[in-house]
């Protein structure tokens, strides 16, 4: 596997589980990618050290997946200029909720593109860091398409219907 240009970060390892699976879905794109555990409440220095060399060690994205007051992937956005998507997670009494609200209400400057709660959001960061990669990666453009097609593919329709018709009269 290729050196990482993605780092997934988690702020406990509690959280692996669920973030495992964005670097499965990395995988099967065979983009490079690294896991750490580190809480922007417990860790804050160690989080600082990590997000402001993520760049220089040739980073390109950075997926960060927390739960409860979930302030991992705002303050990685508020110190590397990496595009961070971010991954609330449902370890709480709230199931998430709370975390979707402390990912998602970034103020303007410090943007977090946050996906859904869970092992679905955890799958879509994947999907979405690839789509990044893809602007300046033929390679990742190809396998992007490629995943895209294999979805289209798997549409079933009953026996005798034409998907060309049923074209709107003007
Ligand atoms: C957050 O608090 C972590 O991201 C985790 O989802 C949650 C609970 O952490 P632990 O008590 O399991 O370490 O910071």
């Amino acid at each position: 596997m290729s050196s990482p240009r993605v780092g997934i970060v988690v702020g406990s390892e509690s959280d692996l589980p669920a973030m495992r699976l964005c670097g499965e879905v990395l995988d099967e794109y065979g983009i490079g990618w690294e896991i750490a555990v580190m809480s922007a409440h417990r860790a804050p220095e160690v989080v600082r050290s990590y997000a402001s060399q993520a760049e220089a060690r040739g980073l390109r994205v950075l997926v960060a997946g927390a739960g409860a007051a979930a302030h991992l992937p705002g303050v990685l956005a508020s110190l590397s200029p990496l595009p961070v998507i971010g991954v609330p997670l449902a370890g709480t009494p709230l199931s998430g909720f709370d975390a979707l609200l402390s990912i998602v209400q970034m103020p303007p400057g410090v943007p977090v593109a946050t996906v859904a709660v869970g092992e679905m959001g955890a799958r879509n960061a994947a999907h979405l860091a690839a789509r990044i990669l893809a602007l300046g990666d033929p390679d990742v453009a190809t396998a992007v398409r490629v995943r895209r097609q294999e979805m289209s593919a798997r549409v079933r329709l009953p026996e005798g219907f034409d998907v060309s018709g049923g074209a709107l009269e003007a």
